[in-house]
């Protein structure tokens, strides 16, 4: 069924007017004792208050929903949530995509398992992390498959190039290698924002005099972007059909370190040291401190930023989705760097959880209105007001959903900081054999073999947790001003 059958079906059903109003309206008319005016703009203004607050703190900007009062039974003044008009394209989301357009020739990517199996049990900090796959050479044939099956040929040849000389020089090309490499990647919706003070410490500021480059993308040339490295790939017509900006922009910075390397940061991060200090006097892990870690390792060629560190808190599964958490809006990278490719290797094998839910709510969804269709709209009976409320309970889900309010996998597990801190760690396990115990409490920079970890202060000064130091700490490298502009 398409979308235009669907938008068909609620009408029929009375849940649309015909220029798509949502069922709110309708039904708002058809209310006996509608507040004063006065009062159900108030209602609506906390509404909107506390749906923009949801907004900051789940990252959701494409969903509206309206919360009418006294929108259904009149006998008691209830809040009805109705589903806006924008529903029925999320609701339709995956009907034309399969679970293989994005794993086929992919070997399977064990799913981490359950977090609670028993509603009160305590989430185990250890199961919460995918680690897949847990051994070196296993690892390097995944990334190996996911570069020949993913690719498209030019790129593979770059790949083993990049693979060759690591493999011979060790990690002579680090992450800011003097050359073609030195980019600093931004991404935005559009152009506004590109001369504030946090961009412009990116693009004029103390990384320009160190040879970097800076380049931003907006949505349009993100997308050019995709069609000129990637066309005809997976990975393009994954791009083209997330059903979210907030996906668009995780994939594309993985994908960018991937293919381009360089630095990625988002555009509400200011730059408070140059890249040439991140990681400088470094302790070397399972080595003696201040060793002169570059002349024993090379350069590194990741660089990557603790977010959260949570300690014995043992609510911690309430607020963070790990134990120890990487953060993803500032990191660098070398080219063809495993822990970004398996990034992107991650988010082509979650998506098929997602396409599957959404086909499964669309089903349940669609056959709800049907069954509304045949009965009448007026005196609404029983069953009818028992299916409206089941109705407009699907309404409220969808795949973008968090599996707590009764989604697939909720964006931060399908695509973003759950999916870089596994790509993280499974490297450093798989190739260092360490874990995310071995990163507690960090309040140095440490280098992991190619890999240089910057304490909680590096990326995330001033957070106020996790023994953060200060803005003004010598710790201190990018500061995230929190402006959701990672959103877009
Ligand atoms: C699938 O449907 C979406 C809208 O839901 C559309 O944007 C996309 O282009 C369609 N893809 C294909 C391959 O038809
Ligand atoms: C590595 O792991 C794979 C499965 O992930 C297994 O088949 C293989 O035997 C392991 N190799 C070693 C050397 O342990
Ligand atoms: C930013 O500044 C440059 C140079 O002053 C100007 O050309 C450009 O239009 C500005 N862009 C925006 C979006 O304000
Ligand atoms: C659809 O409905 C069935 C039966 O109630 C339920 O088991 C299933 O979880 C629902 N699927 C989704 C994706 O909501
Ligand atoms: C991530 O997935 C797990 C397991 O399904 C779930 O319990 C958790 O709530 C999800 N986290 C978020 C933030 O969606
Ligand atoms: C890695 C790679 O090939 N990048 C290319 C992607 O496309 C842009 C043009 O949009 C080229 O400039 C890059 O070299």
């Amino acid at each position: 069924m398409g979308t235009m059958d669907l938008e068909k079906q609620m009408l029929g059903s009375g849940l649309i007017t015909p220029n798509l109003q949502p069922a709110s309206r309708l039904l708002k008319r058809r209310s006996p004792h509608r507040m004063p005016r006065g009062v159900r703009l108030a209602l609506r203004r906390i509404a909107t208050a506390v749906f923009c607050f949801c907004l900051g703190v789940i990252g959701w900007s494409w969903h509206a929903i309206e919360v009418i009062p006294g929108a259904r039974d009149p006998e008691q003044s209830q809040l009805l949530i109705a589903p806006s008009p924008s529903l029925p394209r999320l609701l339709s989301w995956g009907q034309n995509l399969s679970s293989t357009d994005f794993t086929s020739g992919l070997s399977p990517f064990p799913l981490r398992r359950p977090l609670v199996a028993s509603g009160s049990a305590p989430v185990h900090p250890d199961s919460v992390y995918n680690l897949h796959p847990i051994n070196h050479s296993a690892y390097v044939d995944a990334i190996d498959e996911f570069v020949s099956v993913v690719l498209p040929p030019r790129l593979q040849l770059e790949y083993q190039t990049a693979t060759a000389m690591d493999g011979i020089l060790g990690p002579a090309h680090g992450w800011d290698a003097v050359g073609e490499g030195r980019v600093i990647w931004q991404k935005g919706k559009d152009e506004v924002g590109v001369n504030g003070t946090d961009m412009r410490s990116w693009s004029e500021g103390s990384a320009m005099s160190e040879g970097w480059e800076w380049r931003f993308l907006s949505d349009d040339t993100a997308t050019a972007w995709i069609k000129q490295n990637l066309s005809g790939t997976r990975l393009e017509k994954l791009w083209s059909n997330l059903p979210s900006g907030i996906l668009n922009a995780d994939l594309i910075r993985y994908l960018l370190l991937a293919l381009c390397g360089g630095i990625y940061s988002d555009t509400d991060t200011l730059l408070l040291k140059p890249p040439s200090r991140w990681g400088a006097g470094a302790d070397l892990w399972r080595g003696e401190r201040d060793r002169e870690v570059d002349r024993v390792l090379g350069r590194a060629r990741a660089v990557v930023g603790i977010e959260a560190d949570v300690g014995d808190r043992e609510d911690w599964a309430e607020w963070w989705p790990r134990p120890l958490q990487i953060l993803q809006w500032t990191m660098a990278m070398a080219p063809y760097h495993p822990i970004a490719l398996s990034a992107v290797l991650r988010i082509l094998h979650n998506t098929p959880t997602a396409i599957t839910f959404a086909q499964g709510h669309y089903n349940n969804y669609t056959s709800l209105l049907t069954q509304l269709s045949s009965l009448p709209r007026s005196p609404p009976s029983d069953l009818r007001i028992e299916l409206e409320a089941q109705l407009a309970h699907l309404g409220e889900i969808n795949v973008l959903s968090e599996p707590r309010h009764g989604g697939p996998l909720g964006v931060i597990n399908w695509t973003g900081p759950s999916v870089f801190t596994d790509a993280v760690l499974s490297y450093l396990f798989a190739r260092y054999g360490m874990t995310w115990r071995d990163l507690r409490g960090l309040e140095r920079p440490l280098r992991v073999g190619d890999v240089l970890v910057l304490p909680v202060t590096g990326f995330s000064p001033g957070v106020g947790n996790f023994r953060a130091g200060d803005v003004w700490s010598s710790e201190a490298m990018v500061q995230l001003h929190f402006k959701g502009s990672w959103k877009t």
